[in-house]
């Protein structure tokens, strides 16, 4: 891409201004400045782009697809601009110019087009798939709005539309000549030819038509962009309405719905008809489009496809993307059964995010069938043929067919689709595949154990250091040099200044700055002024009762009680600070948020308390947000019920900043205490192997530790008595915990929360060693860059060159 000096930078600054928004540098707005930056990078970027395009159809290279109903991708501006090497050019411009960068930037819309964890995961996967130079590019929906906005109302939720497309999105172009016809509903018949094959016919279909928007994604200082593809749902220009024209409007917006809004739950399945016919959207446009353009560019038999294409599934939800393949190859492109399943069977990859079963996807069968009648008749196909192989060819397991088969007691099974079609299954830490091959899908582990594999998550850390940390970022390169840029493993060579006190301070200043900015964000969002000199103790994340929000909660409880036991004792003032999204329909995560803030208020007001803990909740957590916190966390709560989160990716965002994770030895925790050593990182509670044996035992008796453990009443206790809000306000809380026997073990690893707490502030109190603590977690962070990720997806399942 081109360089461009300070001047010549200004320069087509001017011009852009000029031709774009009539206005001089002088009379321009921060919305004008944005867009005309905007529009340089497009230039840079389409260039690029067709480049890149034209170079790997030259060179006829494999391709990895990457199909997710999410990407969480945020602001793009900063990113862009890093990795087209225009960033420090641009910030120094403007800053001449008297101009704030980051203002300018932050008139970019956050693109919240996903709820969380898999979301941002494809996001930083793309990033980093560009950044390595592989031709990889991803497919989801242009929702019309992505993720709600949350306000706080007296302490409540509530969900505004994020209406991110308001004003123009400048990194999208919409490629109508590119656009695709799928067809849901109706009815399929089918006839015998005379060679014996069958044709099916399908009649009374409703057409709709899949736009696509193409945002680049620019590689890091390597000129290779490869394509985010969001597809947008249109009616078709030629699509013939009965009746007047308040039915063809009625019938438009119909349809505009399928890509209407993005659904907010995380880890929870909405079994709703019009999600699955998002899912359906997102495949059978994504994979028609990758059928034409293989036989367009490649011109070779439509037989070699799975030689040239993966697809990668981003947990069930493109699951669909099996039978449609399978649809296309056999009724359009002539292939028999056996050819087909060869050629689908070696294309998709799945992987799996989850084992909580209220996350596992199943879909009642008569909701595929109205979805798309053929594309349930070849998951039933898939499903006998499956059922008798396993029949035919594993005796041992015939009484383990009901549990296997895709389909029964009438519902789709989503994930033993996804396994019976995919070559490859993978878990996203190195705990969360050993519990997937021996609990959640060990029967099908048995059949075919060279399917599953691990590919432990990373984050791109040219986000969530280069970008959002400059400070940090600047230290390590004039203390190590540049070369961790692009190879992040370097930032181990940071190990040479363990015992270098002048780094050291360097490294706490760096921190202190990062806190006082948030402390600015703190007090203009909520009016809530911290100590910077507190520690910045973080719980970001989405709110869900096994991320256990409120042990954390009945800790603070715990403590609050204490200085009112004792006011003179002394503690280590703390800032706690948490940032969630409730699904709206999550009574109890609800309920969780109203007691954060009552719990704020009457502890931040407490005059015994005297600013020595806060407790603060930002609204509306994003991926912006979330790049205003990570640099500045010094203890990262991750806190799950051990086997319940799958990896966590917000634990590597705060390491790599410098924060010691406080956690339990769940999902990638147990990696990152591998790595820095269980000297630099404080671990509590039940193991997942305990977790499970109480689970597959009934659970454990938490009436017991409630009636027996004084420190735990007292903490319950307070949930029920007027401590924080009159008129039993959170009895919900309190008796969903107890009447259900604590199936997040709340109460089990209360104590030992509270001690390790207790640990983790005693070792503050020595500030040397809290600093190297955090200079080791930075240094074995380059381990978590999905860099590391990428490279290891590319070798093992997506064989690219
Ligand atoms: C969301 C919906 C359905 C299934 C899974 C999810 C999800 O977001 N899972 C999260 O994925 C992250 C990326 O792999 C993991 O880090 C989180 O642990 C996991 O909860």
């Amino acid at each position: 891409m081109k360089t461009y000096t300070k001047s010549e930078f200004r320069k087509v600054l001017e011009t852009k201004l000029m031709n774009k928004r009539t206005a001089t540098l002088e009379e321009s707005t921060d919305n004008d400045i944005f867009y005309a930056i905007c529009s340089i990078l497009k230039d840079e970027i389409n260039q690029a782009g067709v480049d890149t395009r034209h170079h790997n159809i030259e060179a006829k290279r494999r391709q990895i697809n990457y199909l997710s109903m999410e990407f969480l991708i945020g602001r793009l501006i900063e990113s862009n601009l890093l990795n087209a090497g225009l960033l420090d050019v641009c910030n120094e411009v403007l800053t001449e110019l008297g101009r704030d960068p980051k203002k300018i930037y932050s008139e970019e819309n956050d693109a919240g087009l996903g709820n969380g964890g898999l979301g941002r995961l494809a996001a930083c996967f793309l990033d980093s798939i560009a950044s390595l130079g592989y031709m990889g590019n991803g497919f989801g929906i242009r929702y019309r709005y992505g993720l709600f906005e949350q306000r706080i109302v007296n302490g409540t939720q509530i969900e505004l539309p994020d209406n991110w497309l308001q004003e123009v999105y400048p990194w999208e172009t919409r490629r109508i000549e590119e656009a695709v016809p799928v067809n849901f509903g109706g009815q399929v018949t089918s006839e015998v030819l005379e060679d014996g094959n069958l044709k099916f016919t399908y009649s009374n279909q409703e057409t709709v038509l899949a736009v696509p928007y193409d945002v680049g994604v620019v590689g890091y200082d390597n000129d290779n962009v490869n394509q985010l593809r969001l597809w947008s749902a249109e009616l078709p220009h030629d699509t013939i309405d009965h009746g007047d024209n308040k039915n063809r409007l009625e019938h438009m917006q119909s349809v505009e719905r399928i890509s209407g809004f993005l659904y907010p739950d995380d880890s929870t399945e909405e079994g709703r008809f019009l999600r699955l016919k998002q899912q359906y959207f997102l495949v059978s446009s994504t994979i028609q489009t990758l059928i034409n353009q293989f036989k367009e560019r490649y011109q070779l038999p439509v037989t070699d496809f799975h030689k040239y294409h993966c697809i990668q599934i981003n947990d069930t939800h493109p699951t669909f993307g099996i039978p449609e393949l399978m649809r296309i190859l056999m009724d359009e492109e002539g292939l028999g059964w056996d050819d087909a399943w060869h050629i689908t069977t070696h294309t998709f990859a799945y992987t799996n995010h989850t084992i909580m079963q209220e996350a596992l996807e199943k879909w009642p069968v008569y909701q595929v069938q109205n979805v798309n009648p053929r594309i349930f008749m070849i998951i039933n196909e898939i499903n006998e043929r499956f059922c008798k192989s396993v029949y035919e060819a594993h005796p041992e397991m015939r009484d383990k067919i009901g549990d296997l088969a895709v389909i029964s007691n009438n519902v789709v099974h989503m994930s033993k689709l996804a396994i019976v079609g995919s070559f490859s299954v993978n878990g996203v830490a190195a705990l969360h595949s050993e519990i997937i091959k021996d609990y959640t899908f060990n029967d099908f582990y048995k059949l075919t154990p060279e399917k599953f594999n691990n590919k432990t998550n990373g984050i791109t850390h040219r986000r969530w250091l280069m970008t959002s940390n400059p400070e940090l970022s600047n230290l390590i390169s004039d203390t190590i040099g540049n070369n961790w840029v692009k190879h992040p493993q370097e930032l181990t060579q940071l190990m040479h200044y363990y015992n270098d006190d002048a780094f050291l301070d360097r490294l706490a200043e760096v921190k202190l700055h990062n806190k006082k900015a948030l402390k600015e964000v703190i007090y203009n969002k909520t009016g809530i002024e911290v100590d910077e000199h507190s520690v910045f103790d973080v719980q970001v994340k989405r709110l869900h009762e096994y991320k256990r929000q409120l042990l954390n909660l009945l800790r603070i409880i715990y403590l609050y009680n204490e200085i009112k036991r004792k006011p003179s004792i002394k503690i280590q003032p703390i800032t706690f600070i948490f940032g969630a999204k409730a699904a709206p329909g999550y009574h109890i995560a609800k309920e969780v948020i109203k007691l954060i803030h009552a719990v704020a208020n009457v502890v931040n007001n407490d005059t015994d308390v005297d600013n020595r803990i806060k407790v603060v909740f930002l609204e509306n957590y994003n991926v912006t947000l979330a790049e205003d916190i990570m640099p500045a966390a010094e203890i990262s709560e991750q806190i799950s019920t051990a086997s319940m989160e799958a990896s966590g990716t917000g634990n590597m965002k705060m390491m790599m900043n410098g924060a010691i994770t406080l956690g339990t030895m769940d999902g990638a925790n147990v990696e990152i205490a591998e790595l820095v050593g269980k000297e630099n990182i404080f671990i509590f509670g039940l193991s997942s192997e305990e977790v499970i044996n109480y689970q597959l035992n009934g659970g454990y008796r938490a009436e017991d530790i409630y009636k027996t453990d004084s420190r735990v009443k007292n903490a319950m206790d307070a949930l029920i008595n007027e401590q924080f809000g009159r008129n039993y306000a959170f009895n919900d809380l309190y008796y969903h915990v107890l009447t259900n026997n604590d199936p997040y073990f709340l109460l089990k690893d209360f104590n030992s929360y509270v001690d390790i707490h207790l640990t983790a502030m005693a070792t503050y109190q020595d500030k040397r060693k809290w600093n190297q603590m955090s200079l080791t977690n930075i240094m074995k962070s380059g381990q978590f860059s999905s860099d590391r990720t990428i490279q290891q997806y590319a070798t093992d399942i997506w064989k690219l060159n």
